[in-house]
């Protein structure tokens, strides 16, 4: 069946608003660590979890959906826009088929599971899509601080958004398809309650490390260390691939960084990493001697508008673009660690290197999912005129320093 039919046999496109008015009226209701675990442990309910994720699926695509509707026509009218938002109308229609159905039912359950699949499926471009959207925006239109300022809002709320959702449907799926995952049985879904962290961290330096070989031929070596008390290996309840994603990412701006700036050198300084667990945060911090970033330019690593390339074609990926990841590296990493409640910062010392510090919550009584909710605090984002900056700019020509000042 075609999306237009499909549209036009649930009851016309205009369907669509009223839904996502109708489901944007709920707030979000955040998961703590422990209830994605109780979800599947023994006395995990299929049932349980299907009623829970048949309202709160469409809360949170509703709630996003009616932020995308804020963004500008420019930006909405755009290809990729037009396909993304279809791809968010339809998963929505979908989910709420089973508002009506029995979920005692076995043939429900299952129709639900596969739904979840197709829609995990049907998203998977959701990235790549709205960064191709944000580049032709920005081709036509130029960046300017307030636009890259609602960007960034917006996108920092939409890849949340995506995060957490792809989280509830992935836990859905993996712990009622009926069978246990054969090399970690002890995880439940993608959480595993007994993270060893030192372990991920070796994990994705190696994995960084043979992409830094494959185009340097050389690659910094890692020293790490934990700091625990009494001295026991450190274990939290997480998501693994979630924390696998950010150490990956900072390996590769760590390895590229040092290599970069010691090329004529034939040693490298090793990359150093430190893992502390304290009674609130564990903590993880990455430092590197690879020259440094300037203070100005560190928010631009985080910027979605920035650090899209204006079209890759003009850009000499040859030797850098293994290294440089997607350009969405940072910010979604950011968004990873604070998904549970923590964060990602990066503080560098030009001339010399940098450090990046992941932190964590220690105890998952702590680690609650931090998602968006449309109110009228947010509308309040979208709606803001562009008004002058609040802080003086600097007078770029002394001379004239005095005269501009008074003449206001
Ligand atoms: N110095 N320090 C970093 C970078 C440079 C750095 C860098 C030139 C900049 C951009 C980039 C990769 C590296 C670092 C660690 C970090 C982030 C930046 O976590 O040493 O790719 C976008």
């Amino acid at each position: 069946m075609k999306f237009t039919q499909f549209l036009m046999k649930s009851g016309s496109v205009s369907g669509i608003p009223r839904q996502v008015e109708r489901f944007s009226k709920f707030s979000p209701s955040p998961l703590s660590m422990k209830q994605f675990i109780d979800f599947g442990s023994s006395n995990a309910c299929e049932k349980t979890s299907f009623v829970f994720l048949r309202q709160e699926l469409p809360v949170r695509l509703a709630n996003i959906m009616k932020e995308i509707d804020f963004l500008p026509d420019k930006l909405l009218s755009t290809p990729s826009l037009k396909l993304l938002t279809s791809w968010y109308s339809r998963s929505l229609l979908e989910l709420i088929e089973f508002l009506e159905k029995d979920p005692v039912d076995k043939g429900v359950l299952e129709s639900f599971t596969q739904a979840l699949v197709n829609i995990r499926n049907r998203h998977n471009d959701v990235v790549p899509t709205m960064a191709q959207g944000v580049v032709e925006f920005k081709e036509a239109f130029g960046v300017d601080p307030i636009t890259n300022q609602n960007v960034q809002y917006f996108l920092d709320r939409f890849y949340m958004s995506r995060i957490s959702t792809r989280m509830l449907m992935n836990q859905h799926t993996l712990i009622f398809d009926g069978a246990v995952n054969p090399a970690h049985p002890k995880h439940i879904g993608s959480i595993d309650p007994s993270c060893d962290v030192v372990e991920v961290v070796k994990d994705a330096y190696e994995a960084s490390k043979l992409l830094c070989e494959q185009y340097y031929l050389t690659s910094p070596d890692m020293e790490v260390t934990q700091v625990n008390f009494p001295d026991q290996p450190i274990h939290i309840v997480y998501v693994p691939s979630h924390l696998y994603h950010m150490l990956f990412e900072l390996f590769k701006n760590a390895m590229r960084a040092t290599v970069e700036t010691h090329e004529a050198s034939l040693t490298l300084p090793p990359i150093k990493v430190r893992v502390s667990l304290g009674g609130e945060d564990l903590t993880i911090k990455m430092s590197d001697r690879g020259g440094g970033v300037p203070l100005r330019k560190i928010e631009r690593l985080f910027s979605y508008m920035y650090s899209t390339a204006p079209s890759p074609v003009h850009e000499d990926n040859s030797r850098n673009a293994p290294l440089a990841g997607f350009g969405y590296g940072l910010p979604i990493s950011r968004l990873y660690a604070k998904y549970f409640q923590g964060d990602l910062q990066l503080y560098s010392m030009e001339g010399y290197g940098s450090s990046a510090v992941i932190y964590l919550k220690a105890l998952s009584s702590e680690s609650v999912e931090r998602l968006p909710v449309f109110n009228k605090s947010a509308l309040r984002h979208y709606q803001s005129t562009t008004e002058a900056d609040d802080w003086c700019i600097p007078s770029k020509d002394p001379k004239n320093m005095g005269k501009d000042d008074r003449a206001r």
